[in-house]
């Protein structure tokens, strides 16, 4: 019988070595908000709601995470989503002279 393994080079006797499957994913990054003492509750809402699309109730609760808590997360995002998130956020917090800061991590 005749030998189908693909591991086997049927010609010469010699292993034949399969590529690996590439089981890595990439990195998921996790968009976060600072804490500090300037800037109005409102605004943070606002950032949250516009620029992370979510409702104003959960906005709040978020908001509120990181005023007690001094951090909370706005949303989790590939490398790519969560640095421009991270731009976007800090320029228009400039732009309105608020000190918000926003941040990203590996999840
Ligand atoms: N601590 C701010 C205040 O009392 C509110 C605030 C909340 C600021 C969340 C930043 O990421 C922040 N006005």
């Amino acid at each position: 019988m005749s030998d189908t393994n693909p591991l086997h080079d049927n010609d010469s006797g010699l292993l034949v070595q399969e590529a690996k499957p590439e089981l890595k994913k990439p990195p998921l990054y996790k968009v976060i908000l600072l804490n500090d003492d300037f800037t109005p509750m409102d605004f943070v809402v606002e950032i949250l709601t516009d620029f992370f699309h979510m409702s104003e109730e959960k906005a709040t609760q978020v908001m509120l995470q990181v005023h007690t808590q001094g951090v909370g997360v706005c949303g989790t995002y590939s490398k790519d989503v969560a640095e421009t998130k991270v731009h976007i956020v800090n320029e228009y917090s400039r732009e309105h002279h608020h000190p918000l800061m926003c941040a990203m991590e590996e999840a």
